[in-house]
């Protein structure tokens, strides 16, 4: 049998040694990343779609290295996962350490000390100083999940209430949750029930004070639902997918009080805007709330697929034995990469590098902004800051400007990633190791798309 595959490069191996620059040997992709995106069409279902164009072979510190030689710069880490730094040479040593202990064992069947150790670091770190359980899971979907199984076992309601814009999953439930249509639920029904859609806060559209929008939506809860029936309120602190919607101030404190009063579980989806992404290490932090369970994956470790409840231990507890788990939620190698990871949260000042990078990025984008009018807003916290493009006359969203823009940007070797209901948005989600000389480069980069579309 011949083959048409032409000789493999030589292995690298990414992590923080990796050469800090943006080199372009091919244009994007290469022919070697034109091969394997050939393959992939032919052997990959087509609803698994990819951004950017490239057979990616390393990653680390700031950037993505693909099999044409190419470095590119990572303004997204695979999603606000590699917070840490792809490949942090911490979790590298944890999970070889692990992998070569025992790979799996099931821990409903016979449990192991990494998942506890992360359920205890999860139960200290998460927001409040009450006593906390965590359960561990696979995907931020999964975590969302059992959330809501949770609070609807402990509350004895169904009820769930979403929000505009939202951002939980694509599983039955979480599509359910999940505002956006295309191109998480088109086609992709029945959904869930006994879930209800409410307004958010949306400062830039919407005008209103998070007093205002709060009262929007309570009243909403009240006359299409009613405390009584309602068993949990989700939210994520600051919309990731949505759009990276920042609620107006008091907005959140007045909805976790309204729960309080009225028996309904405040679930806070962190999976996203988890662990020192935002400058703190939980999003909820920053507008001063404790929510009741949090739910947290991606940045939680380092890569490896990990997610996590953790809530108050009355309604952690509240499940019957054997109401909880899978068979690889809480894999060791999985845990032990999330150990390695909260220790670099912890021990490696990601808190104040993160504060430092947003600081980079809204005064660039804000400066940007003032001599061009296309874009609408910038906002967001630390390292998950976003810009809105908009048309200057009418404001509308302008989803055309912004897919122009990310392409040039990724043609250009530079990795960004778009968001927002109204796919509006390009939001940058810098792992906390780049240095700022690739941050900077990055956004003259953007900047010079953003002029010449
Ligand atoms: N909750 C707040 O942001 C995942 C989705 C990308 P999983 N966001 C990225 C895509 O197009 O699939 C996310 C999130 C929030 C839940 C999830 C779901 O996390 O690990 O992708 O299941």
């Amino acid at each position: 049998m011949s083959t048409t595959t032409s000789p493999a490069p030589a292995r690298t191996v990414g992590g923080p040694d990796l050469p800090q620059q943006r080199t372009l040997r091919t244009a994007i992709p290469g022919p070697r990343s034109q091969e394997l995106l050939a393959r992939k069409s032919a052997a990959v279902a087509s609803g698994v779609a990819h951004t950017v164009p490239i057979e990616a072979v390393a990653a680390g510190g700031g950037v993505v290295v693909d099999a044409d030689g190419n470095s590119l710069i990572d303004l997204g880490s695979g999603i606000a996962v590699t917070s840490i730094g792809n490949a942090h040479p911490g979790v590298v040593a944890a999970v070889q350490e692990a992998v070569a202990q025992f790979t799996h064992t099931c821990f409903m069947i016979s449990p192991y000390e990494s998942y506890v150790a992360v359920a205890e670091a999860l139960n200290r770190v998460t927001p409040g100083d009450h006593a906390k359980k965590s359960a561990l899971f696979n995907s931020g979907a999964e975590a969302v999940e059992n959330a809501v199984k949770i609070a609807r076992r402990f509350t004895g309601k169904q009820a769930v209430v979403a929000f505009d814009h939202a951002y939980h999953g694509r599983t039955n439930l979480t599509m359910a949750l999940t505002a956006k249509a295309m191109p998480y639920k088109a086609g992709f029904g029945p959904f869930a029930s006994e879930v209800y859609r409410m307004p958010a806060s949306y400062p830039f559209r919407d005008g209103l004070s998070g007093a205002e929008a709060a009262a929007r939506a309570i009243s909403a809860i009240e006359k299409q639902i009613g405390a009584a029936d309602l068993a949990a309120v989700i939210i994520e602190p600051i919309q990731g997918e949505g759009g990276f919607i920042v609620p107006a101030d008091g907005f959140l404190p007045v909805i976790v009080d309204w729960c309080r009063t009225n028996g309904v579980v405040f679930i806070a989806d962190e999976v996203q805007t988890g662990f020192a992404r935002t400058g703190e290490m939980f999003a909820s932090e920053l507008f001063g709330i404790v929510p009741d369970l949090i739910t947290t994956a991606k940045g939680i470790a380092g890569g490896m697929p990990l997610a996590a409840v953790t809530g108050r231990a009355e309604i952690m507890d509240a499940t019957h034995g054997g109401g909880l788990g899978g068979t690889y939620g809480g894999n060791p190698v999985a845990c032990a990469a999330a150990l390695a990871s909260i220790d670099a949260f912890e021990n490696e000042g990601l808190l104040e590098r993160a504060r430092e990078i947003g600081g980079i990025l809204r005064a660039r984008l804000e400066s940007l902004q003032a001599s061009d009018p296309r874009i609408g807003d910038v906002r967001g916290h630390g390292a998950m800051i976003a810009a809105e493009f908009v048309d200057p006359v009418t404001n509308a969203p302008d989803p055309a400007l912004t897919s122009a823009v990310a392409k040039a940007a990724i043609a250009e070797g530079v990795i960004v990633l778009t968001c927002g209901t109204y796919g509006n948005v390009i939001r940058f989600l810098p792992p906390l190791s780049i240095p700022d000389h690739l941050l900077n480069e990055g956004l003259d980069v953007v900047a010079a798309a953003l002029a010449a579309a």
